[in-house]
């Protein structure tokens, strides 16, 4: 296993060698024309703009490995307590802006580049969108490596190198088409590959019992397949400062390739099938955000990646340590949702089987190393996996899983005799739908912390998603409020605004978000408001020419540009935001509205998981409307719908700088935080949404007034749900929801087809309407006229909008990942 080597010479671009300004950019020319030639063998008289993104990548690579080298020497020496990020999603997104920036080289590679013939912005948007995952906890997995880094935090991500991401989106006729990511198609120049670094994973096989010379029954699994896993790391550089820390995501490789015998065998053919069936493993992302599928790959994915971590982890961790007692105060490992949960049997097994540890000991540095984070309440995200299933593919994991629920259970039945009811709740494995074991059991009780991510979801699982735990374990429960990197999600994605904040306030934001604070003086200043507007104003340009280009549509800037982006799911309710768009379409078509519309663009966009119908009816319908309100003379210049297709990070960082009005409008109680809401309102948008989530401390940061509140609270929908909501009481008695429904229900935006949009409606009137849009329609539309009123004058929008900026410090990722270093985690910052 190769060990860090000591790093000699300077650093490229070493403050102490104070190369001045002009020779750096003669020096990254040499770079850029250097790797044109070494790496990619081109000549850069025919070297296309790919092929400059390229070369530039690998000179920025270079000196963010000096920098790597050195973090990662710096923990080996201080032998530091290394802190482990487990997660199957990390959303990337682009690289080359952001790793730019953390250099500090942003001006000198603009002047380099230009001084070849090339534009900075047009080269870094020919990087594909390294898309690892589906949504909200992917991306902030991103956002919490960015921070880890910046902050000096000795950690690691580890992940899946999934071949293909995120499918792309596309949009044919209204309806959703999913192609594959081949995102590494044209290959990745942010990674290393370390086929140094290569580890078996067992799947299958059986347990043998044995009796060891102390005569404690012990177990070895035996048999099965064997997959090999190997590394590639991807650096995740600090803001300019020098740290450099480390993903790395594994792929799996057919063991075939490194097994000798093979060469010697007859079964030539079959091994080469073999090898491709096992390669499959990392072969593809899974497309479903908030909902499993409980499917034998996925279960497999999630063993073949927390195996190979385990490994990695422990080998370093023996380097320096014998034995594992120290192991809490030297390890931390998070669990990004139950999806690495199999860690915590994984590392029982390691000490039990390989180490030979008691159960007892083995049990408390499980619990001493291991933190959870939940992301979500709804039923049907929480992971259960088949009893069989589990048996098949781990059977040995699966008997430490019984072993820990017998003796969890013991100690239950002990403190409450006689509880049957709530022994049932408590237990690791349900009965519900045949013998399944529940996920988010076995890593609260696996786990020193249990985390929700915002302060009303905390609340919801302390007080009933894990009641019972809760009792049992009130030390354990603990909130860390999600938060967003202010370097992608301000500085890199709105320069014009950041350029003006830092003549406000100073750079010191990029890395202390708290002073925003201080802008709030200057929303009094009407020049700068004015300028504030400004760049409002060239943000949406520069999305209208996006959307010009993409989808050969015009927007109007001087509307109000109204957003909702996020992945489409019923909880989301973008259907209550298209009725709302329905009903002002009505109104201007009949007439009926002069005074309280103002002119406005509805922006939707987000990807529905492939097998979702009722979602994928929902983007038809916005398709449907659109064209619709597009016909209608009398929308002209009034109202305009689009579907920004392909949802992904590069789209959301045109996207929202150029928001003026976010919609955040899930019903209370079932968005465990958003993220995407922080990033609009730090952009400038003011809010349209319910008390859910993270909205409730959002509005509480940048003040009432300054947040379009509507809706139902958590309790309220909860006392409706059980007094019997009746979704036909709210239809019969209000007038526009009743039209407007009936409109949608009567084949008018799809006359072609006229019950095409009837399982939309019965949704809502048949099947109950679970997500009680009828409830909060009313709410939803009385708010969306203040906005409207609010938007003609645009002095006191503008305020606002400098208010909800300035409210935003809270919500930085650096910040919230301080918190888990400080509360969880056991590591100074
Ligand atoms: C999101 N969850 C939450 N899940 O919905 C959001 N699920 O409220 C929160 O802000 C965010 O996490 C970060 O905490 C997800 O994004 C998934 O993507 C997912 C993926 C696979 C299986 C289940």
């Amino acid at each position: 296993v190769p060990q860090p080597q000591p790093v000699s010479g300077p650093c490229p671009d070493d403050p102490e060698e104070q190369v001045g300004f002009c020779s750096l950019i003669e020096k990254l020319k040499k770079d850029i024309r250097r790797h044109m030639f070494a790496f990619l063998g081109k000549d850069i008289a025919r070297a296309g703009i790919h092929d400059y993104y390229k070369a530039l990548a690998y000179t920025m690579r270079e000196r963010m490995a000096e920098h790597w080298i050195r973090t990662q020497r710096s923990y080996y020496d201080a032998s530091a307590k290394r802190v482990y990020y487990l997660s199957l999603e990390f959303l990337v997104g682009r690289s080359l802006k952001n790793n730019v920036l953390c250099l500090g080289l942003e001006d000198q590679v603009r002047e380099a580049l230009a001084e070849m013939g090339q534009d900075f912005e047009e080269v870094a948007e020919t990087e594909w969108d390294a898309g690892l995952g589906n949504g909200g906890l992917g991306r902030l997995a991103s956002c919490y490596l960015d921070s880890l880094a910046t902050l000096k935090i000795p950690a690691y991500g580890y992940g899946i190198r999934y071949e293909y991401g995120i499918f792309h989106q596309s949009i044919q006729d209204g309806w959703q088409v999913e192609r594959p990511d081949n995102w590494l198609r044209f290959g990745n120049p942010w990674e290393y590959d370390r086929a140094g670094y290569l580890y078996p994973v067992q799947f299958g096989g059986e347990v043998r019992a044995y009796t060891d010379e102390q005569g404690r029954l012990r177990a070895v699994w035996e048999g099965g397949e064997k997959v090999m896993a190997m590394a590639y790391d991807m650096m995740v550089p600090g803001y300019q400062n020098g740290n450099v820390i480390n993903m790395r995501l594994w792929s799996a490789k057919s063991s075939r390739d490194f097994d000798l015998e093979f060469f010697n065998s007859g079964a030539y053919l079959r091994a080469i099938e073999d090898k491709a069936k096992s390669e499959n493993i990392s072969k593809v992302l899974y497309p479903t955000d908030s909902f499993v599928e409980g499917q034998e790959l996925r279960l497999k994915q999630q063993y073949f990646f927390v195996a190979a971590t385990f490994q990695d982890i422990t080998r370093r961790h023996l380097k320096h340590h014998q034995g594992f007692d120290e192991l809490p105060d030297l390890v931390a490992v998070q669990l990004n949702d139950t999806h690495p949960a199999i860690a915590i049997p994984e590392l029982m097994r390691i000490l039990l089987d390989e180490h030979l540890l008691p159960w007892e000991k083995a049990w408390e540095i499980c619990v001493g190393t291991f933190a959870y984070t939940n992301h979500t309440v709804m039923p049907e995200a929480l992971e259960h996996w088949p009893v069989d299933l589990m048996t098949r593919v781990l059977p040995r994991h699966m008997q430490i899983i019984f072993e820990i629920n017998r003796r969890f259970l013991d100690e239950v039945r002990k403190r409450y005799p006689g509880d049957d009811e709530r022994l049932r709740r408590l237990s690791l494995i349900s009965e519900d739908y045949g013998k399944r074991v529940r996920m988010a059991n076995l890593a609260v009780l696996g786990s020193h912390s249990v985390n929700g991510v915002s302060a009303l979801h905390t609340d919801i699982l302390k007080n009933s998603t894990f009641r019972d735990f809760a009792e049992l374990f009130p030390e354990r429960f603990n909130n860390k409020t999600n938060g967003v990197t202010p370097r992608r999600w301000l500085r890199q994605c709105n320069p014009g605004l950041a350029e003006l904040i830092a003549e406000g306030i100073g750079h010191g934001f990029v890395t202390d978000l708290s002073r925003l604070e201080g802008l709030k003086p200057l929303a009094a200043d009407a020049e700068f408001r004015a300028r504030w507007g400004k760049v409002k104003h060239k943000n949406k340009q520069r999305l209208a020419e996006y959307v010009l280009y993409k989808l050969d549509r015009k927007l109007d800037p001087d509307s109000l540009f109204d957003v909702q982006v996020k992945r489409i799911h019923e909880y989301k309710r973008q259907l209550l935001n298209v009725l709302h768009v329905v009903s002002l379409y009505d109104d201007l078509r009949s007439g009926r509205l002069g005074r309280d519309i103002v002119p406005r663009t509805v922006i939707f966009g987000g990807k529905a998981a492939p097998g979702y119908r009722m979602a994928k009816l929902i983007i038809r319908l916005i398709h449907a409307v659109s064209d619709a309100v597009a016909r209608e003379p009398k929308c002209q210049g009034q109202l305009a719908v689009a579907f920004l297709p392909n949802y992904c990070v590069s789209n959301a960082e045109k996207i929202i700088p150029g928001a003026e009005l976010s919609e955040q409008i899930s019903l209370a109680g079932t968005e465990a935080s958003g993220t995407g809401n922080m990033k609009f309102s730090l952009n400038g948008a003011l809010t349209i949404g319910t008390l859910d989530g993270a909205n409730v401390e959002i509005r509480e940061r940048v003040g009432a007034e300054n947040f379009f509140l509507f809706g139902l609270t958590t309790p309220e929908a909860g006392a409706l749900k059980a007094r019997g909501y009746n979704p036909w009481e709210y239809y019969q008695k209000d007038e526009t929801l009743h039209r407007v429904l009936d409109l949608v229900a009567s084949g008018h935006f799809s006359p072609l087809q006229p019950d095409l949009f009837r399982p939309v409606v019965d949704s809502l009137l048949k099947d109950g309407d679970r997500w009680m849009l009828l409830a909060d329609f009313r709410s939803y539309v009385e708010a969306q006229k203040q906005v409207a009123r609010l938007y003609r004058s645009s002095e006191l929008w503008l305020e606002k909008s400098i208010l909800n900026t300035a409210g935003m410090g809270y919500f930085s990722s650096d910040r919230a990942v301080a918190e888990y270093a400080r509360d969880i985690w056991g590591v100074g910052v």
